[in-house]
């Protein structure tokens, strides 16, 4: 990517200032609520995969591995927070248990965990010191808890291993301080015992909502974020963040049509829930060392960036911790090589612009208007919907013009939070948003336009 990037314009602009549009906005419309707002706007989180894992070098344990495996010589979750800071995320989501079972903190629940370790002498605390890394970082902590547990000889005996599973959680919700996002996913394998378990996701949710009010609940299902139907790393190019609750009913349900509204919502859905998406820097989710060569680029990232922020998503990047216990300099590297490059691309202060003029073309379709007052290279679009009231374009175009013709520059659906479109250069004075279509009458946008190429 070059190197100069010229900032062209910034307008947030009003839509529409029209009284009349509020007659169509049904008030019954989704919106987010203030947690789904916060995390929607820290746009990045960091994912780490840590565990037993990390020293069978496996990516799914069987519940039968030796805590004393567990022996990370120099954890530094300082060093995780710090890194993850710096390269512009706000929260940590680490694997408190991963499906082998292992408890990453000093649970009461089992003895499958880092008290059986040598790990600082079997007094550690992988959690804890991922909440305190967090705190002195100025970032949120959190807290993946898997429901499919291969050691714990209970699973499959619903009862019992729900009440066990409560349990877990109820120590991570209440012995830690705020949690932002707890990350559930919906594996549900064989247990010790061959059997199948039938997990309480309204009880599990539930304690969440009881011990941390103010976090977001992650998984298929939401009920406040829900996963994007993939670990690639994109996000529908349309993309609701609302969706029909019926057609995902529990984490882990499958299915085309499953799929099809994880990927891209339901414009007539009746919850908020917009989506995650999860993708990892290496292949595998847990750290390998046959891996080190596989770390995505700092482009590869930047691609990231724009096939999930920049289609109304989250990013949650995986970056696991080695065996030492801190993250690798290779990935360390790219993260920060990413946020260079996204600074170079966004980051410059915004300069005037004119007054642009929006004109209702119809009652759910407009026009905005753009002027520069003089040519200007453009190459990136940046367009935002006000979504604390709601989601409602449905079909836009961006054409330009240098005086003469107009120039398809760009066409999309979605907008939502956030939609960022590339296309090649294009020296223009005029810019024109079109709003073709939308759910319901179009809300304040606030665009602005970069360029990646010199002017
Ligand atoms: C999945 C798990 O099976 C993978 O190991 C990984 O943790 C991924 C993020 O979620 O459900």
């Amino acid at each position: 990517m070059p190197s100069r990037r010229t900032f062209l314009a910034t307008l947030a602009s009003t839509l529409v200032a029209s009284r009349s549009h509020a007659a169509f906005t049904p008030p019954s419309r989704p919106r987010p609520s203030p947690a789904q707002l916060q995390w929607q706007r820290d746009e990045l989180a960091l994912f780490l995969h840590f565990g037993v894992n990390t020293f069978t070098d496996r990516e799914w344990g069987d519940g039968r591995e030796d805590p004393a495996i567990f022996a990370p010589t120099q954890l530094d979750a300082r060093q995780w927070a710090r890194s993850a800071r710096e390269a512009g995320f706000r929260t940590l989501v680490l694997t408190a248990k991963h499906h082998d079972g292992f408890c990453l903190w000093q649970t009461k629940t089992t003895k499958h965990s880092v008290a059986s370790s040598p790990w600082r002498g079997g007094r550690g605390d992988v959690v804890r010191e991922l909440v305190d890394a967090c705190r002195a970082e100025g970032l949120n902590a959190g807290l993946y808890l898997s429901p499919w547990d291969r050691h714990e000889p209970s699973y499959g005996d619903s009862r019992r291993y729900n009440d066990l599973y409560c349990a877990q959680l109820t120590e991570l919700l209440t012995q830690y301080g705020a949690i932002a996002e707890v990350w559930f996913d919906g594996a549900n394998g064989e247990g010790p015992n061959g059997r199948k378990q039938q997990y309480d996701w309204p009880r599990v949710w539930g304690l969440v909502r009881r011990y941390q009010p103010n976090a977001v609940v992650f998984s298929d299902a939401g009920p406040d974020i829900r996963w994007i139907g993939n670990e690639h790393g994109v996000a529908g190019e349309t993309n609701w963040s609302t969706v029909d609750p019926s057609v995902v009913p529990y984490p882990g349900a499958t299915g085309g049509a499953v799929l099809r509204m994880l990927q891209e919502g339901d414009p007539n859905g009746s919850v908020w829930r917009p989506g995650e998406t999860d993708v990892s820097i290496r292949p595998g989710w847990f750290y390998h060392p046959a891996e080190d060569e596989r770390v995505k680029s700092a482009d590869d990232l930047v691609e990231l960036y724009f096939t999930s922020v920049g289609r109304n998503s989250k990013l949650l990047l995986n970056v696991p911790p080695t065996r030492a216990g801190q993250l690798h300099h290779r990935d360390v590297a790219n993260l920060l090589a990413m946020r260079q490059r996204l600074t170079a691309s966004f980051g410059v202060a915004p300069a005037a612009a004119r007054p642009n003029t929006w004109r209702a073309t119809g009652r759910r379709s407009g026009t905005l208007d753009i002027d520069f007052g003089r040519p200007v290279t453009v190459s990136i679009a940046d367009l935002r919907e006000d979504i604390t009231h709601g989601q409602v374009v449905s079909r836009y175009t961006l054409t330009g013009s240098n005086g003469g013709s107009w120039t398809t520059l760009a066409r999309g659906t979605t907008i939502g939070f956030r939609k960022l479109d590339r296309f090649p250069p294009a020296r223009v004075r005029h810019l024109r948003v079109t709003i073709e279509n939308a759910v319901a009458a179009p809300r304040p946008l606030g665009v602005a336009f970069y360029s990646t190429t010199s002017a």
